[in-house]
C-alpha cells in the first residue's frame, strides 16, 4: 500500500461548488476509484491560495490522476473543468508532492 499526495487548484470563489459536486460524487466514479485500489482519498482546501491538497492510499499501479484513459474520469474532469485550473485536455493541473513525514 502506497500513500500519494498531490496539489490541484480551484478558481476563485468556487470552494462551495467544488465541495457540493464532491458531496455528490458519481457512484460510477467512486466505484472506479475503488476498483483501481484507491482508498482513504481525501482532499483539503487552502483558502489563501485556492489550492487543493489531495491524499490517497493506493494498492495498485497508480493513483486517481493516472486514470486519464478511462471515459468516466474524462467525463468527470470535463464536468469539473469550469471551476478548476486544468490542462488543455480538461485534466486538472496536478502536482505530485513528496512525503516528508509519516507516523503509523
Ligand atoms: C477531483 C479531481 C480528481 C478526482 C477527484 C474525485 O476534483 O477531478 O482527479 O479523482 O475529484
Amino acid at each position: 500500500m502506497q500513500r500519494l499526495a498531490f496539489k490541484m487548484k480551484i478558481k476563485e470563489g468556487q470552494k462551495e461548488a467544488y465541495k457540493k459536486r464532491h458531496d455528490e460524487l458519481w457512484p460510477e466514479l467512486k466505484n472506479l476509484l475503488k476498483a483501481n485500489g484507491i482508498s482513504e482519498y481525501s482532499i483539503f482546501f487552502d483558502d489563501e491560495t485556492n489550492t487543493l491538497f489531495a491524499f490517497q492510499k493506493v494498492s495498485g499501479s497508480g493513483g486517481s490522476q493516472d486514470l486519464s484513459n478511462d471515459p468516466i474520469v474524462q467525463k468527470w474532469w470535463r464536468f469539473m473543468a469550469d471551476i478548476m485550473e486544468v490542462n488543455p485536455d480538461y485534466s486538472p493541473i496536478s502536482k505530485p508532492m513528496e512525503e516528508v513525514f509519516f507516523m503509523e
